[in-house]
């Protein structure tokens, strides 16, 4: 295949007429719960660029959600793909096993953060990920109760709609929630009641003594949190406030179980966003960037608390299926040959500042925030009010789409446009898509 041509194009109007047929054909056969960002029907993507049917080549400022950190089609990953799958495509782990899936351990065992004895088990979604964390957490503890917190999103399957905190559109109608499940303030800086200084601090402080009086600290299995929220909207918790929560969990016995599905492999410019706040989780979820864009996904997590989970107790038909594995092993190598946590580093060198100029000139942008290549502006009311504004979060977002930018909303509020480029986009397509914003403001800020 040729190289797609890193270049913005916009032929026709977005989404364009094939889209718009095929867009037809999807709501008369696809269940209309399943949602669309953008009806763009996609022909090709590689690198910063996103090629549909009409032949529109449109910026990506999305990764698929955070998944295609190492660029769509990426060429390590086309190649291990397309040996593993001429191999065998399936033998099932459980039944007769095979290299990649060891090896994808032995990788994830020495990228996440933590010199200790580590094991892993691979699975193939984010929440199915999270659903087995918290199995091993129960396990290994004894204990039942799970401590999750405001803005958190953990999945879409029972307990991790449980886990999740946002109703619409995720929990509305889908009750009832797996039990023995808490919920608990997060440290959010930017809409802390007394303020940012003394967020990590009070937070912690609720923290502590909601579970003592609603819980119970020896009835705590785990403790969940993203160490940057992702759908809850890029919510970076004040600094200290991880550290204080992991510093807990071991004082209390208490598995602390970093949900690193949407900032691992590199996203946040270190391997895991942990890293920054200097903290080691017990357990770590992982998926998206893990393999290029094939389902996959993991636990990994300490010896003695992985390994107390009898023999036949966590697996399925194709956790770790070896056409994933290949290719989270070539997406890992491309991330250390290619050094993408500083690319992570890079994109958010270009972009924030753009981003907090275009702060200082709008006040409807309340908050700058994020790390790496998971970028956010928070859009609220302005003159001082920091009142949530989905409308103009909406309308900047279709802006950027109908000229050629994919760009997401996020947050509880639906007030946020956030930023997952994919971390191999070049400087001139991450500025371009920065004009395109600053013009979409211009049009309807
Ligand atoms: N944990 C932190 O970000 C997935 C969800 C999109 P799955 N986030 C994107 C949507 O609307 O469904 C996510 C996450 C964190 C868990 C998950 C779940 O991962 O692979 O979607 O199951």
């Amino acid at each position: 295949m040729t190289e797609i041509p890193q270049q913005r194009l916009v032929r026709t109007q977005i989404p364009g007429p094939r889209s718009n047929e095929l867009h037809q054909r999807k709501l008369a056969a696809v269940a209309s719960g399943v949602g669309t960002t953008l009806p763009i029907y996609v022909q090709r993507a590689g690198g910063g660029i996103v090629v549909d049917v009409d032949g529109n080549q449109l910026i990506d400022f999305g990764s698929g959600i955070a998944v295609t950190s190492i660029g769509n089609s990426a060429p390590r990953v086309v190649a291990a793909v397309q040996a593993q799958v001429a191999e065998f495509t399936h033998t099932c782990f459980m039944v007769t096993p095979y290299e990649g899936y060891v090896a994808v351990a032995e990788q994830l065992n020495e990228v996440t953060p933590g010199a200790h004895a580590k094991r892993s088990a691979l699975f193939n979604s984010g929440a199915e990920a999270v659903e087995n964390s918290i199995k091993i957490a129960r396990h290994y503890t004894g204990r039942t109760a799970v401590v999750a917190f405001d803005h958190a999103y953990h999945g879409r399957t029972n307990l991790t709609m449980a886990l999740t905190a946002k109703n619409m559109p995720y929990k509305q109608g889908f009750g009832p929630f797996a039990g023995d499940i808490y919920r608990v303030p997060m440290a959010y800086p930017y809409r802390w009641p007394t303020g940012p200084d003394n967020c990590a601090d009070e937070a912690f402080e609720l923290f502590v003594s909601q579970v003592h009086a609603q819980i119970g600290e020896s009835n705590v299995a785990a403790v969940i949190l993203e160490p940057i929220q992702g759908e809850g909207g890029f919510i970076v918790p004040a600094p200290g406030f991880l550290a204080q929560l992991a510093d807990w969990c071991t004082a209390n016995g208490v598995v602390f179980v970093a949900d690193e599905i949407q900032t691992g492999f590199c996203r946040t410019g270190d391997w895991f966003a942990c890293e920054h706040e200097g903290v080691v989780p017990d357990l770590i979820t992982t998926a998206k960037g893990i393999a290029g864009g094939l389902p996959l996904a993991a636990v990994t997590g300490r010896t003695e608390i992985m390994d107390a989970v009898h023999g036949g107790g966590l697996g399925g038909t194709y956790g770790g299926n070896p056409v994933a594995c290949a290719a989270a092993l070539a997406s890992i190598e491309t991330m250390r040959a290619e050094d993408l946590a500083g690319a992570a580093r890079r994109i958010e060198s270009v972009m924030k500042p753009r981003l907090q100029a275009l702060a200082d000139k709008y006040d409807v942008i309340g908050d700058v925030r994020g790390r790496g290549a998971m970028l956010a502006v928070e859009l609220v009311a302005g003159s001082g009010s920091s009142e949530p504004n989905a409308a103009l979060t909406g309308a900047v977002s279709a802006e950027c789409h109908r000229q050629g930018l994919i760009t997401l909303t996020a947050g509880t509020y639906g007030n946020v446009l956030r930023f997952l480029p994919p971390l191999v986009i070049g400087d001139d397509l991450l500025n371009e898509g920065l004009d395109i914003l600053e013009s979409a403001f211009a049009d309807h800020a």
